[in-house]
């Protein structure tokens, strides 16, 4: 039956939506005839969760979030419809692959990295659990750049997810809001008003959200920029056609592209414009949804929970006093109070550059009633805390997460390390101020998308073992940990990850045209390029073993194949010359004919949520190497351990929880820990002393030096061997010997096929703690005070 009406809805869609003919229908109105037909069952429980939302009353979650690394949807949506098999009948019939059909949509890589990821995976868990939840955030019409390599460089090109219709998006004109900035404030009646000078149109497009089973859905609200005034008619009549259309183009332009920087920001005006723009059409939504229900504003802490997804939004403190007091005449100070219960604030870095500051200069020009406001907080703040040494303003700057700390009730970090960190360092003075304020919580992944979905291989083997109840209640797979004692369960274990390398190898073969050797460890390496996550580490111990085994071809050597991907900051050259780097040194080792059987170095191009779940699901071991302290959590390394990858890793982020769980002997550590980290930098010459006691690492900076990888160019890779026989920040050269031996013994786990499984299976049935439904319920509890609604 169910099959039935997918079919002709599918029919119905393509015929009617679309206008198009089945018998010329191409894959992309396949996939937006099946997008359609699938979305319509969405509707439902998505009305009747609003309804419920609002019958009972019930308090709001709103998520505010410059990234929302969303990926592809119908996917998704169609698994957490339990609509799989349907769809595939109903595919098949008409002729079509529904793998092809899937693929075919594009990636909406609306965000660079973790902190979006991790974003909508949290929108994703909100809705299974059935907590009344929005997502806020940027339309991007251009999402992160493509990536691809000419000669092993990094090249860059636009985004362009809605070329193709968009299946998802419901246009949502009638829900736009009128946004300012610049002008003057006034007074009136003696009371401050901000008269912009300027404005633009924040118009809504709303995407829903399913949980598992369609039990809840949850709205993901973007925000497109467009003209207040569509077109200047005078000018265009008097001949300046391109002045005429001024207006609308710099309108657009604030939501025009993501800004590629991760864990940096680079100060430019249109990023603050940007981040205004969003957080203040989302409050202007928040406010108005609040104020159908409650005529007193007093409530808004009861009724509304906010969360700041890292500074990007911090300016909703501010605003939302603003918006209090100015447009609604509460008295300031209680303005203040009321927006600091109802905001929190998530920090998900301590790198200094991550930071955010925006010159007072800007922020004066720019937001002018909001920098005297961020001034009247920071006084009101000196009341509260007279012997106070942290201020909001500072040599000319206001610092975002000093302003987001003082107007949050809750301050979290994203992992135990960290958030211990946070309490530590940047925010030890606003710590001791408020020793409440900072939780944590451990972030987490969604096990529909990160399991269910991308590796059916596995999936299946559990489900035929403990059920299904694993799929929104993950701690279930502890039920596995006694079958990594069952030779039969391993041997499927083992023959379901063999079966994912081979699909992953046949993959790199048809779209690569490298040939990999599905027996070799799959060995990956898949984030943003930054030299806090040490991908140079990984590649100078991937040529000194490729010297080592140049030294003795008829060792007993582990074949391995070297997995990167990931992409780096168009303006980050540091990272650009790591990504040559890697793609130099693969060239050489893949071709060598001694070496290349042990040792294969691959980085497709283009990584992106697509990529990840091909890779994960294949992957045998998960690199996770930064420097300690560096890494607030890490997410990635989750999605591994869940898979049955084994790490070699840090004591950094949330790498020290995976391994309290999955137990030390399933985890292969090496490096210093954060505290030592701290001292070694302290250690004079510490880089050539760490090259002096190895002679393997100097052999390896050598080989580079010798312009092996680089067509005898000894100057070409300067910069990066310099960098880490010098200063050497991030102390490649220090940790390089540790993660030389954990690697070997990573070589020696791996031929004991028996333990290495055993292993895996361990960090599969231990992994359960990391779903991000574990971690949402921990916001609701200790953040939010929100309920689940039952259903
Ligand atoms: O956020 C992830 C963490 C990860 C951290 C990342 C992140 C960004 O992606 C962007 C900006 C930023 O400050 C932090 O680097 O460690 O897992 C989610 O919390």
């Amino acid at each position: 039956m169910q099959t039935q009406d997918l079919r002709d809805a599918v029919l119905r869609h393509l015929t009617y939506s679309l206008g198009k003919d089945p018998a010329h229908a191409q894959t992309n109105d396949w996939r937006l005839a099946l997008s359609f037909a699938v979305r319509e069952r969405i509707v439902d429980p998505w009305f009747a969760s609003t309804r419920a939302t609002y019958g009972g009353k019930h308090k709001r979650v709103y998520y505010l979030s410059m990234e929302f690394l969303i990926g592809r949807l119908l996917e998704d949506a169609v698994v957490n419809l339990g609509l799989m098999d349907a769809a595939d009948e109903v595919m098949s019939g008409f002729g079509q692959n529904l793998h092809n059909v899937l693929s075919d949509e594009p990636d909406a890589a609306l965000g660079n990295g973790g902190l979006g990821r991790l974003a909508a995976c949290f929108l994703e868990s909100l809705s299974t659990i059935g907590c009344p939840a929005y997502g806020y955030g940027i339309r991007y019409e251009h999402g992160l750049f493509k990536q691809s390599f000419r000669d092993g460089r990094q090249m860059e090109s636009p985004e362009d997810w809605l070329l193709r219709r968009n299946a998802w998006g419901f246009p949502r004109p009638e829900a736009s809001f009128r946004i300012g900035f610049n002008g003057r404030v006034a007074e009136r009646d003696g009371k401050p008003v901000w008269e912009p000078s300027e404005a633009v149109l924040a118009s809504a497009h709303d995407t829903p959200i399913i949980g598992w089973q369609g039990r809840w859905a949850n709205t993901l609200r973007l925000w497109e920029a467009k003209p207040v005034d569509i077109f200047d008619l005078d000018r265009f009549n008097r001949g300046e056609f391109a002045a005429a259309a001024e207006a609308e183009a710099s309108a657009r332009t604030i939501s025009r592209v993501l800004y590629p920087d991760d864990t940096t920001y680079q100060g430019k005006r249109l990023r603050l414009q940007q981040e205004y723009f969003f957080t203040a059409a989302s409050l202007r939504d928040i406010v108005r949804r609040f104020d159908s229900e409650y005529d007193d504003p007093a409530w808004l802490p009861q009724k509304v929970a906010i969360q700041l997804n890292d500074t990007h939004p911090a300016i909703a403190g501010p605003e939302l006093v603003r918006i209090l007091h100015d447009e609604k005449g509460m008295e300031i100070d209680r303005a203040i109070e009321t927006a600091r219960a109802t905001l929190n604030y998530t920090n998900h870095t301590l790198l200094p550059e991550a930071l955010e500051k925006w010159s007072e200069e800007l922020m004066s020009d720019l937001l002018p009633r909001h920098m005297t406001l961020i001034q009247r907080i920071d006084e009101h703040h000196a009341q509260e805390k007279p012997n106070r040494k942290v201020r909001l303003i500072e040599n000319g700057d206001v610092k975002m997460g000093e302003l987001s700390f003082v107007m949050a009730n809750r301050v979290n970090g994203v992992s135990a390390l960290h958030t211990e960190l946070m309490k530590q360092t940047v925010f030890e003075d606003l710590h001791a101020q408020y020793p409440d304020k900072i939780v944590n919580q451990t972030n987490g992944v969604t096990p529909r998308r990160w399991l269910l979905s991308a590796n059916p291989r596995l999936s299946n083997l559990i489900a035929g073992e403990i059920g299904m109840d694993w799929v929104d209640d993950l701690e279930q797979l502890a039920r596995l940990e006694p079958l990594a004692e069952d030779s039969a369960f391993r041997k499927a274990y083992r023959d379901a990850k063999r079966a994912n390398k081979a699909e992953l190898s046949q993959w790199f073969r048809d779209t690569h045209d490298v040939a990999l050797d599905p027996d070799a460890m799959f060995d990956v390496q898949i984030k943003r390029i930054h030299e806090y996550k040490r991908q140079h580490l990984n590649i100078l111990e991937a040529i000194a073993l490729w010297q080592e085994i140049r030294d003795n071809p008829n060792g007993d050597w582990t074949p391995r194949v070297k997995i990167f991907g990931g992409k780096a900051a168009p303006g980050y050259v540091f990272a650009k010359e790591i990504i040559y780097l890697i793609n130099s040194v693969a060239k050489v080792l893949n071709a060598d004919p001694v070496t290349s059987k042990f040792l294969k170095v691959v980085y497709p191009p283009n990584y992106n949520v697509t990529l990840a779940e091909k890779l994960i699901p294949a992957a045998e071991l998960s690199q996770q190497i930064s420097t300690a302290g560096k890494e607030a959590s890490g997410t990635g390394n989750m999605k591994f351990a869940l898979n049955g990858a084994l790490t070699i890793g840090t004591l950094d982020g949330a790498n020290v929880e995976i391994r309290e769980l999955v137990g030390a002997d399933n985890f292969f550590l090496f490096g210093m820990t954060a505290s030592e980290v701290v001292e070694r930098r302290k250690v004079h010459e510490h880089a050539a002393k760490a090259i002096a006691a190895d002679p393997r690492l100097a052999r390896a900076l050598d080989e580079i030096r010798a312009g092996t990888f680089s067509d005898g160019d000894g100057e070409r890779f300067r910069s990066i061997t310099d960098n880490v026989s010098g200063h050497d920040y991030f102390l490649v050269s220090s940790d390089f010997t540790d993660f030389w031996r954990a690697s070997r013994e990573v070589d020696r786990a791996y031929r004991d096929s028996t333990s290495w499984t055993r292993m895996a299976v361990l960090n599969t049935a231990r992994s359960g703690w990391f779903s991000s439904d574990r971690t949402i319920r921990g916001y609701m509890g200790d953040i939010w005070g929100a309920s689940a609604v039952p259903a």
